[in-house]
């Protein structure tokens, strides 16, 4: 198989989320794939909202123009609320995959329920909407918040990162679930420690991404552009994406 290139896309301007994701996506990766990891300039430094999705849609996009442009074959957007995902597909020649559905389609693979464990509870009505829009809802027992902002997981101090053991504890003890699924990009790192003293599949959706995405990559299978996920018409768009369009 030839060596891919990917991207793995934070779509906050964390430097620090970004690099941890890195750590993560590269260990899974091995020799197989080169993966950029990249965040955008400007925008939200952590996306806990409908308006910080919104904001970081833009970024994304960016980001997924100038990692083709490098030559990048295909890319992960990195946030649990997979924001911007099918604009991104719309954009992007390669594959586009959200750490929110790849989690979930991994977890359905090994778990016939799972229950996921996210930042603070107004991002759980975001994981709720994907659930609907991914067909997964009659399989998520519960959806658990910490009650910390995502940054909070890269402060340094372990709090946020005990708070994210207990709650999936409690999942695995009171939810009658087969797997977990960590609900946030800063989260990665603590899949492969919980899933062994759990016992039970704990999923990081950065790493199912980025072996779902070499899958794809392996097959020589892209984003349809039969439809509606066909490159945007350009109609006289104004602004950072005026040249871009076809
Ligand atoms: C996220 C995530 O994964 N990254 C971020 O900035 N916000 N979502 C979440 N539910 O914590």
């Amino acid at each position: 198989m030839p060596r891919h290139r990917i991207q793995l896309i934070n779509p906050n301007t964390s430097q620090a989320m970004t690099d941890t994701m890195a750590i993560t996506a590269r260990r899974i990766a091995g020799d197989r794939l080169d993966i950029d990891a990249v965040c955008p300039h400007q925008g939200v430094p952590s996306i806990e909202g409908h308006f910080d999705e919104a904001v970081a849609t833009l970024g994304i996009l960016q980001q997924i123009r100038a990692g083709e442009a490098r030559g990048v074959q295909g890319h992960i957007i990195a946030c649990f609320g997979d924001p911007g995902l099918l604009a991104a597909r719309e954009l992007a020649k390669g594959p586009v995959i959200g750490i929110a559905e790849a989690a979930m389609h991994v977890a359905t693979l090994v778990a016939t329920r799972f229950s996921i464990v996210t930042t603070l509870p107004r991002t759980v009505i975001i994981a709720r909407h994907l659930l609907h829009r991914y067909g997964f809802y009659e399989q998520c027992a519960a959806i658990h918040a910490i009650d910390l902002p995502v940054l909070s997981l890269e402060d340094g101090s372990g709090t946020a990162q005990q708070k994210v053991r207990d709650y999936c504890l409690k999942a695995k003890q009171e939810d009658n679930v087969g797997a977990i699924i960590l609900g946030c990009g800063g989260m990665a790192d603590l899949a492969a420690e919980l899933s062994e003293t759990l016992e039970i599949p704990v999923i990081d959706g950065v790493s199912a991404a980025v072996t779902l995405l070499e899958s794809l990559l392996n097959l020589g299978i892209t984003t349809s552009k039969w439809g509606d996920l066909d490159f945007p018409r350009n109609k006289g768009i104004s602004g950072p994406f005026a040249e871009c369009l076809a």
